[in-house]
């Protein structure tokens, strides 16, 4: 393992363990996050409207309330990004303005790794946020075929028809045949109702009127939206010490005919290239990147390492029919082991500690009787995180 890294010396880094936190409001609370072992919290001020300036006020308040517990305020996740800004539509000048001012205010109250992602319409996408995991743990899922069931038959939006193959198109239909009209709705809500820390929630009007915006927008197009936006955005966020942390698509392919630019290496260095400063930095998303196949997962924190601010970790579990799920920790599809032996010895070479949370974890225990936000349970993620920190202790021991 040392083979490749000559120079290497055990400094014993960690990364650094915070939960997010979804602000006073979120059913798990500081002290929870502090008995799991974290250092520090990643948040948001979910209250300020998408595209306004997060005032001064506001950010520091928020953070007296996180360090009066003992915690650090250590990542934003996330400052949404307007979709005037991915469309280039009216007014959107104005909300990249706002957007370098919440970085200069964000900066100024101390907090300098802020989040965001450039999807379009939706944020993370789940067709089920129960899915009974075989312990009796509940799950969250991306089911190809209930996915594809909204799409043509309660969406039903123009030209999806073309989209799929006729095998995918029985297999949706049979599944919606079987639905009765609350799993229609569930199904529905579960789409576009918005998951916790989402920007947009939509009725299937607003949501079609939403995907009309992308019409003509292919990948070339929202890309070169990104590029421009990190091109004004970018700048700032270096003069202010600020690094700037893109999370990945999410599942990482086009859904509802969307562009989808964040999905694989190839993708990543078309927005480093374009933008080289390390400011233009990445949020490494072992769930979202890891339900590719193509994406082998410690190679590319070799590749991008320098530009790894913030870490997600999370596994997720695939079939052959392109479903997946969100599975434990350290099973699944993901090679932990490897993902986290990569991320110590990027920690070592750059001589530093990178934040990370546990992304997401079952819904399990006293949990499955609460009211929770699905994937931000506390002890699904505390369970998650506890073996997270075992597999890196036992690394960082045997190197
Ligand atoms: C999701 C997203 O990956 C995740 O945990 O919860 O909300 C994600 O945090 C955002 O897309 C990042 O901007
Ligand atoms: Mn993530």
């Amino acid at each position: 393992m040392i083979k490749d890294f000559p120079s290497y010396k055990n400094t014993g880094l960690k990364m650094t363990e915070t939960m997010r936190w979804f602000g006073p409001n979120d059913p798990v609370s500081l002290d929870d996050i502090k008995q799991a072992g974290c250092t520090g919290v990643v948040t948001a001020l979910h209250h300020i409207p998408n595209g306004a300036i997060w005032p001064m006020e506001e950010i520091q308040k928020r953070k007296v309330a996180i360090e009066a517990k003992g915690l650090r305020w250590d990542v934003v996740e996330s400052v949404p990004v307007h979709e005037s800004i991915k469309t280039q539509s009216a007014g959107f000048e104005i909300f990249i303005q706002n957007y370098q001012q919440t970085l200069l205010n964000l900066a100024a109250c101390g907090i300098h790794i802020v989040t965001y992602n450039f999807m379009p319409v939706l944020d993370w996408t789940r067709t089920d946020l129960a899915f009974e995991y075989y312990d009796g743990s509940k799950a969250l899922r991306f089911e190809r075929a209930a996915y594809i069931a909204f799409d043509l038959f309660i969406l039903k939006r123009p030209g999806s028809d073309l989209e799929y193959t006729s095998e995918e198109k029985q297999r949706a239909k049979n599944r919606f045949d079987a639905m009765s009209e609350s799993e229609k709705d569930l199904l529905q809500k579960n789409i576009i109702a918005g998951l916790p820390g989402s920007e947009e929630s939509f009725t299937i009007q607003q949501f079609q009127e939403s995907l009309d915006h992308y019409r003509n927008i292919d990948e070339e197009k929202l890309r070169a939206h990104l590029i421009y936006f990190l091109g004004k955005i970018i700048p700032v966020a270096e003069s202010c010490a600020v690094k700037m942390v893109i999370h990945p698509d999410d599942p990482p392919y086009s859904i509802f005919g969307l562009p989808r630019i964040i999905r694989t290496s190839e993708d990543l260095n078309q927005i480093f290239n374009a933008i080289p400063s390390l400011h233009n930095g990445l949020c490494f998303c072992t769930g979202s990147f890891g339900v590719r196949p193509d994406n082998d997962l410690p190679k590319m924190i070799q590749e991008f390492g320098k530009r790894i601010h913030f870490i997600h970790l999370r596994s997720t579990k695939r079939n052959e029919q392109g479903d997946f799920f969100e599975d434990n920790h350290l099973d699944g599809d993901v090679d932990m082991f490897a993902v986290i032996k990569a991320i110590v010895l990027l920690m070592q070479e750059r001589g530093i500690s990178i934040t990370m949370r546990p992304d997401h974890g079952h819904q399990m225990l006293s949990d499955l009787g609460k009211k929770t936000n699905p994937g931000y349970s506390a002890i699904g993620r505390l369970r998650g995180l506890a073996e997270l920190r075992g597999v890196e202790l036992g690394i960082l021991r045997s190197i």
